[in-house]
């Protein structure tokens, strides 16, 4: 067969693996679109996942209304889902339907397994090789070959002396299996042990179950397609799917806005309730918006659901050991069930626990554990996977220039959009390694993966390209923005195969992308806009390639981002400053307050022409403490003591020290130089009455932010040249050093990231005359000397107006002999730092600020935050 696409004698232009969702899709779509295409699948008929998973209880636990094909309107039409989640042999026949509706069975190789498959640098094309010592040659390979396919092997020894029946979940006996007066043993209680087990219990004669770790689970109240679901889809069908697709988790819902603490306890465990009797999986964990990243926010639902527990299972110890304590929900897959914990009331039923009273090995009669001897005649390991990139490097992959895979990805995979792998051309993984994939309904992210995949092999044929293949640049970014984005979330504390942990040796690193599937397909949508971002294409139509970064803004950036986007506000500086002022004031509303600290209190101080109002925050340890005295942003025209109220308490808690917010006169009113010297005055006051705040004058520091940071840079420069206060350290936040408006970063972020370059012009022209405005006091970069200035550590925003400013600011300092650090954040924007509890990504910064506090201060390092996690991750 000679392909349709490029050169060579080539037998498909595309190999497919495996024959699920994914491949039965892949197959038809490039059919349809002209690509000669075969399918190579395992097992001896098509199903995937569904073919191999045929456990007693195997359901899927995304609606099936939702967890089915959107792209064939007929066949949504004619085919109708018995139960709101149907059963493993419903779903095989759905699939089996699929690939006779559309005629796929004879392009499929079945009973057939790719073993290696190689890229042919100088012909470009892949070389397929299968465990029947066949070749196909092909442009395009593409692995559907699922996420959760390649089972785990058992780590626990004696597996093979066992003299009863042994069964996997995962490759379940096609004629099924009669328990009916049988001793049988469970091990594994994830998906696939909690959907078994209560079935497996009402054949048995007796079951134990041998649990490891308990998972959070609750029922799915299965029943007929609620009529509610079914109305909304059959009103318009198109509408429905385009609200999957468009939505976090690839099913149409609204994402919460509240976060937990912001409701009474009432209101949130009426929630809870809510969402506990929906039978909906995703329901809980979207009840709130922080419950994925905030560990006191999830522990209010960790401690629901172990009450849930506890009112089910009639034995307070075997409910307590059922119960999840060792991560936060969510963060390995939860489960929905039929009887589960109930289960666990049948007298006929035991539990063991493995923490406790392990496995020591399995015998040629049963299982033996530190404590007991077990006899059984049947053993079910539903022990779970190698996910994700277990199937992909089972395979021999080797690219250019005879490059394996599986070393490559040997810390962990690397790829550019969970679809491609660098070096590695017109080689496709199908939800592969980050992508949303097992975060999401699997069927919308495999439709829209191979949507993709196929308008990309079109465009080829189009533009006459043979390779297309990801850049080193590009894919380095995405797994960079795919980690950081996991890491605002609490999934890496779990021992999640998510995080690879439950395969001995594999790297701890998240799998999937936590973005999102509406953020992920505006991504992939957004790479196309922009001529193929990141991928270089070869091929008789010439050699090109758009290379770059895409989402170079942390993930909870762009959320706020969008959301301010969202409501349409005019720009401030076309403003009154009045209203300018309240409406800074209004967005504060509701905003999370920052930690608690010991002591807020107001007072005045003398300033340079009359009282200044501050705010002082005290720790909770025994003082003195040292202090830090602190100056808000807002172009020395907005804000006050309470605008930057989170940040002064998150500063408290983490330098240790009091805190003495000073509210200094602000521009228009009163104009250059009467910050600075407010400022100046204020460090005065606050030093000669230390002992008054109960601080320790002998260890003060000084931090602003933006504005703030521009006072308090010129204060030690002031403090300096007067001989006193000393002053301990600076910590200048995302500081404006310098009139000089035209430096690259108020070019390149001069808008679109909340403080622009015009807003900043129209700061300046509130505060200080232009003759004014190259004064030190109002540009310190300007000061002739900087040297004996005291250690900073100064903060800049990669996609801030002034991250050349602080940049600038920073090498002056450096230059001048002084101890200078300079924290570039990566992805942050002029408010990260400051948006203490809502920039989750700019937590790492805040932390660093502290620990620069504390050093200059000399202050012990406090317990702050993460130690919910910490005490997790001992447990
Ligand atoms: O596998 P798992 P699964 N000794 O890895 C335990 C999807 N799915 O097949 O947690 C003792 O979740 C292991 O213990 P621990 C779904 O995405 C969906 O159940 O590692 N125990 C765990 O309890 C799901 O998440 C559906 O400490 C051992 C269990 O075995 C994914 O597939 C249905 C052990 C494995 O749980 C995987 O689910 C089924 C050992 N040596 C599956 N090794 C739907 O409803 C492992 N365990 C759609």
């Amino acid at each position: 067969m000679r392909a349709a696409n490029g050169r060579g004698d080539l037998d498909f232009d595309v190999v497919v693996v495996g024959a699920g969702f994914a491949g039965l899709y892949a197959l038809h779509r490039l059919r349809g679109l002209g690509f000669s295409t075969t399918v190579i699948e395992s097992a001896d008929d098509v199903g995937g996942t569904w073919y191999w998973n045929r456990y007693p209880g195997a359901r899927c636990d995304i609606e099936s209304i939702d967890y089915s094909y959107s792209f064939d309107p007929e066949l949504q039409a004619e085919w109708q889902w018995s139960e709101r989640y149907a059963t493993q042999p419903e779903i095989l026949r759905y699939l089996g339907h699929v690939a006779d509706k559309h005629e796929l069975r004879r392009h499929i190789r079945f009973s057939t397994r790719v073993v290696a498959a190689t890229w042919d640098d100088d012909a470009s094309f892949w070389r397929v090789r299968t465990d029947r010592a066949d070749e196909l040659r092909c442009r395009f390979y593409v692995m559907a070959s699922g996420c959760l396919s390649l089972p785990k092997t058992p780590d626990i020894e004696g597996v093979g002396r066992f003299r009863g029946a042994i069964y996997h979940t995962n490759r379940w006996p096609h004629e099924g299996v009669d328990f009916s007066g049988k001793r049988v043993a469970v091990i594994g209680t994830g998906s696939s042990g909690i959907q078994s087990i209560p079935l497996i219990a009402r054949q048995a004669a007796a079951l134990t179950v041998f649990q490891r770790t308990p998972n959070f689970s609750r029922p799915a109240y299965n029943g007929p397609v609620p009529a509610t679901k079914k109305a909304a889809f059959d009103a318009d069908p198109a509408a429905y799917r385009h609200a999957a697709r468009w939505s976090r988790a690839g099913v149409p819902a609204e994402p919460s806005l509240v976060r937990v603490f912001q409701v009474s306890e009432e209101e949130r465990l009426a929630k809870y309730e809510a969402a506990y009797a929906s039978g909906d999986l995703l329901a809980l964990s979207s009840t709130f918006a922080d419950i994925g990243a905030d560990p006191r926010a999830n522990q209010t639902v960790c401690d629901f659901m172990r009450a849930k527990i506890r009112s089910i299972v009639r034995d307070p110890a075997t409910a307590e050991t059922l119960s999840p304590k060792d991560h936060f929900y969510g963060t390995k897959r939860p489960c929905l069930d039929t009887d589960y914990f109930e289960t666990f009331n049948l007298p006929h039923v035991g539990l063991v626990d493995l923490r406790k009273d392990p496995i020591r090995t399995i015998t040629e009669t049963g299982i033996e554990t530190a404590s007991r001897s077990f006899a059984f005649d049947a053993i079910v390991f539903a022990t779970g996977f190698d996910a994700m990139t277990g199937p992909i490097v089972a395979v021999d992959i080797e690219g250019r220039n005879g490059s394996p895979l599986a070393p490559k990805w040997a810390e962990g995979p690397r790829t550019y959009l969970g679809l491609m792998t660098h070096g590695f051309p017109n080689f496709f993984t199908i939800t592969g390694p980050g992508s949303p994939s097992v975060l999401s309904n699997m069927v919308v992210s495999i439709e829209q993966h191979i949507d993709w995949l196929a308008a990309c092999l079109v465009h080829m044929r189009a533009e006459r390209l043979d390779a297309v293949e990801p850049t080193a640049t590009a894919e380095a970014g995405w797994v960079q923005h795919v980690n950081d984005c996991a890491d605002v979330t609490l999934f890496p504390s779990a021992n999640s195969w998510y995080m690879g942990a439950n395969v001995p040796g594999k790297p701890r690193v998240f799998l999937p992308y936590v973005g999102g599937v509406d953020r992920y397909r505006k991504t992939c949508d957004e790479v196309v806009s922009r001529g193929y971002l990141g991928f270089a294409f070869d091929g008789p139509g010439g050699a090109r390639c758009n290379d770059g970064v895409v989402n170079r803004l942390q993930l909870d950036v762009s959320i706020v981002l969008e959301l301010i986007a969202g409501l349409g506000l005019p720009p401030m500086e076309t403003m009154a400053v009045a209203d300018a002022r309240a409406l800074l004031a209004g967005m504060a509303i509701g905003r999370p307050p920052g930690p608690e600290v010991s002591d807020v209190a107001d007072g005045v101080l003398d300033g340079t022409a009359g009282l200044l109002a501050y705010r002082c925050y005290r720790p909770a340890s025994p003082g003195p403490h040292p202090i830090v005295v602190y100056f808000h942003g807002g172009g020395w025209v907005l804000g006050g003591l309470d605008s930057d109220d989170p940040f002064c308490r998150d500063l408290c808690v983490r330098s240790e020290s009091i805190v003495v917010s000073v509210d200094y006169r602000h521009a228009p009113e009163a104009r250059f130089p009467a910050a600075v010297d407010d400022g100046f005055a204020a460090v005065r006051w606050i030093a000669a009455n230390a002992d008054a705040l109960g601080g320790d004058a002998s260890r003060l520091a000084v931090c602003g932010w933006s504005a703030g940071g521009n006072i308090a840079a010129v204060v030690c420069q002031m403090a300096r040249d007067a001989g006193g206060p000393r002053i301990a350290g600076q910590v200048l936040v995302n500081p404006v050093t310098d009139c000089d408006l035209g430096r690259e970063s108020y070019v390149a972020n001069s808008d679109g990231y909340i403080l622009t370059t015009a807003l900043m012009r129209w700061f300046w022209d509130q505060y200080a005359d232009p003759a004014d405005r190259t004064d030190p006091k109002a540009s310190p970069l300007r000061a002739r000397d900087l040297s004996g200035l005291p250690p900073a550590l100064v903060v800049t925003a990669e996609f801030d107006p002034l991250r050349d400013d602080g940049a600038a600011y920073a090498a002056a300092m450096a230059a001048a002999g002084v101890d200078v650090c300079h924290l570039a954040c990566r992805g942050q924007i002029h408010t990260s730092v400051t948006a203490v509890d809502m920039i989750l990504s700019a937590g790492g910064a805040r932390e660093e600020i502290g620990a620069a506090l504390r050093r200059f201060l000399a202050a012990p390092a406090p317990a702050y935050g993460g130690e919910v996690v910490a005490a997790m991750r001992a447990s």
